[in-house]
């Protein structure tokens, strides 16, 4: 019987009286025995302990009660910021050395592979939202070093909302549910936010970013990583050297675009998670690069920007990337409560040779990463829970306190101390020394000068795109602000715009029907136009074609030709890219030859979002009954409108006629494989996108 069965029929386990007793369910096999948490095999797990047979339950059932006490607690507090996350595991290992630069072991012993845990997240949505919100995504990259753990806290974009950590509950505030209704969530498209980011204008450059299509990427296995702040590296004779890190992927970047992330959103809550497991259990282990921008003091008085300011980037065209090593992903987690949920990051787990800037946001994030862990995961041990646990002996005085994992022995629990000769002690030799930064000056609660430019890098940011994403950009906003139900802040907000370009606040208006004149809101620094626009601030600019782990979804029905569909799996199998077959029914379709094309997926349940590319492969009877049937013309339709190749049989040309779907250099009927595929390879049709919908 095959072992699925077999659990079916084990799994009905009633146990009556005067029916022998015997539970189907028990220990043998490959089965091992049941436990409580204590230990104990446990005989019944069916079944309360009971006074009689209809009797009342009695307190002593021990078994039943850890069973309840247990679940009533599964769930701990979720994350205030980042709770839709999803970890992987993989090691870091350096190319480069940055021997000189830094003594942190990690970033100047070439070759050693160092353990990691990365986390990746959406930022306002709650633990149970869908992953393709419009949003920032959290880059979490734990590394278990020989010198302990580091943590890069990083993001997705280079640059953030604010300026200084007292601004960051407002932020937060202002993105997530409106406290009053509890909606909307996983979206910034609502009043509360777009009030707080009309009057924040050191938002605009972060707003460009957000409303790009950086903000809905096609996977998680392709986008790019940012540590945000400037850092110190510090080498042995204590001399700094600040950094700045990256993460490049090496699939390259890809995002969908904003009408599918809405209909992936329903038809596939989980597709990032899923799509990074898959891959991750298939062996396509996703890859980064890690890039530094490395400079002195010097650098950093002659830029124009601040480098303490979070929410401006140095442009690598002004300072390259030196890359020094990859970031592997190659283990999925084994529990994703006990490593995804608990794994606790901050900013403040830092190796000897990495070190702080004096960037006001950092220096909150310091306190911040903490203090929420005490809340969340109950307790100042927190970092006894496996996945927190360095990888280097852990030795102090700490002692005692909620779900205390490690057994310290002895009596002294002090320093200084003399009782005992295996206590530990500092060592001044290797230990963390902070970078030696002079200070002078009033103390103040201010914002320096240097913080004042608000929107000039928010028109290098736009005038640095594609037309189709600059169009995208627009097409968000007008999205986002025509869901805020207030017209004066909508208003203020294309006010803001103004000062960034009066045509970027133009479009806006026109698509949210605004009239009237757009009067620029006040600021003191207007916007400068001279920044050379930096190529590498664009997605499309960098997109590396290929088919790679890409998956193109194929249509068929009963009639398709099995051999067609046959070699186009092993064509695109060779370009490294996946075939998922989508047929009316799951059972799959009975093809030309009679024989039986398994599915993938159920019309209904696997729309074209989900594909990068799709393929008609019907007979003339398959196209005739599908072109009556809306989830097929719809699953048609959607890839032509967005922007997807498509291949079809000739036969298939009456359901593509019913999709409305108009030929052109994407379109390809009746065509080779390899023309599919080397078109397919390209990406989408980004020149189709004009006729399909308005662009203002
Ligand atoms: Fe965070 N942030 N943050 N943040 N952040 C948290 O810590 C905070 C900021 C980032 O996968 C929290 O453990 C403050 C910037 C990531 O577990 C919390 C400020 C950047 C994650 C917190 C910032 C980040 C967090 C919530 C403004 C990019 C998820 C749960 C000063 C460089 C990590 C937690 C994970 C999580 C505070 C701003 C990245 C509350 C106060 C800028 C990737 O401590």
């Amino acid at each position: 019987m095959p072992q699925d069965d077999q659990n079916v029929e084990q799994a009905s386990n009633q146990h009556f009286i005067g029916e022998g007793g015997e539970l189907h369910q028990t220990a043998g096999g490959t089965h091992p025995q049941m436990t409580d948490a204590r230990g104990h095999v446990i005989a019944d797990d069916e079944n309360s302990l009971k006074a009689n047979t209809r009797g009342p339950v009695l307190i002593e059932d021990h078994f039943l009660i850890e069973k309840t006490q247990h679940f009533d607690h599964e769930r701990i507090p979720e994350r205030i910021v980042h709770a839709r996350g999803y970890g992987v595991k993989g090691y870091f290992e350096l190319t480069d050395s940055l021997q000189g630069i830094t003594k942190a072991k990690v970033l100047t012993e070439v070759g050693v592979k160092t353990p990691t845990f990365v986390r990746f997240s959406t930022v306002s949505g709650n633990m149970g939202s869908s992953d393709l919100a419009r949003d920032v995504r959290g880059f979490a990259v734990r590394m278990y070093t020989q010198q302990g753990n580091w943590d890069i806290v990083g993001n997705h974009i280079p640059v953030f909302f604010i300026q200084d950590a007292i601004k960051f509950t407002d932020l937060v505030h202002a993105a997530k549910q409106e406290p009053d209704r509890g909606f909307p969530q996983a979206q910034t498209a609502h009043d509360t936010f777009w009030d707080w980011a009309s009057l924040t204008p050191e938002s605009t450059h972060m707003l460009m970013w957000i409303m790009s299509d950086r903000a809905i990427p096609r996977s998680l296995r392709m986008i790019e990583g940012f540590g945000v702040h400037t850092f110190r590296l510090v080498n042995e004779e204590g001399k700094s050297t600040y950094v700045k890190f990256h993460w490049r992927p090496k699939l390259g970047m890809a995002s969908v675009i904003w009408d599918e992330a809405l209909k992936i959103t329903g038809a596939d809550p989980d597709y990032h998670r899923r799509d990074l497991w898959n891959a991750v259990d298939e062996g396509k282990f996703p890859e980064w690069e890690l890039g530094v921008q490395l400079f002195d003091e010097e650098f950093a008085n002659n830029f124009e920007f601040d480098v303490l300011d979070a929410t401006k980037l140095i442009p690598e065209e002004v300072l390259p990337l030196r890359i020094v090593g990859r970031l592997v992903l190659n283990t999925n987690v084994d529990n994703y409560f006990a490593e995804t949920e608990q794994v606790a990051f901050a900013t403040t787990d830092v190796v000897p040779g990495i070190d702080f800037t004096n960037d006001p946001l950092l220096q909150g994030r310091n306190l911040s990463y903490i203090d929420t862990q005490i809340t969340r995961l109950g307790g100042p041990n927190y970092q006894q829970i496996p996945v927190n646990q360095p990888h280097v002996n852990v030795a102090n005085n700490q002692r005692d306190g909620h779900m205390t994992m490690r057994k310290q022995t002895g009596r002294v629990a002090y320093s200084p101390s003399s009782l005992e000769g295996n206590n530990p002690r500092q060592d001044p030799a290797t230990g963390f020394t902070s970078f030696k930064a002079y200070e002078e000056g009033d103390k103040l609660r201010v914002r320096s000068e240097s913080f004042g430019d608000h929107y000039s890098q928010a028109l290098l940011f736009f005038n640095s795109q594609t037309q189709t994403e600059q169009n995208h950009i627009i097409s968000a906003f007008i999205f986002e602000l025509s869901k805020v139900d207030t017209k004066a802040v909508r208003m203020r907000m294309v006010s803001q715009l103004a000062n960034v370009s009066p045509t970027i606040a133009q479009r806006v208006a026109d698509g949210l029907g605004m009239v009237g004149e757009i009067v620029p809101a006040h600021t003191r620094v207007p916007a400068r136009t001279d920044l050379a626009p930096s190529d590498a601030l664009s997605i499309l600019k960098k997109m590396k074609p290929g088919l790679k782990t890409k998956v193109v979804g194929c249509l068929v029905a009963d009639g398709t030709d099995a051999a067609e569909v046959l070699a186009l799996e092993t064509a695109l199998g060779k370009a490294g890219a996946e075939l998922k077959i989508v047929a009316p029914k799951i059972g799959g379709a009975v093809a030309a030859d009679g024989s039986l094309l398994e599915a993938d997926f159920q019309l209904a349940g696997g729309p074209s979002v989900l594909f990068d590319a799709v393929f008609v492969a019907l007979s003339a009877d398959g196209a005739a009954m599908l072109s009556t049937e809306a989830a097929a013309v719809a699953w048609v339709h959607d890839a032509f409108a967005h922007l997807k190749v498509i291949g079809a049989t000739s036969a298939s040309q009456p359901l593509l006629d019913a999709a409305g779907v108009v030929a052109d250099e994407g379109v390809l009927v009746g065509g080779e494989n390899s023309l599919f595929l080397e078109t397919a390879g390209k990406g989408r049709i980004w020149a189709r996108e004009p006729n399909v919908r308005t662009i203002f």
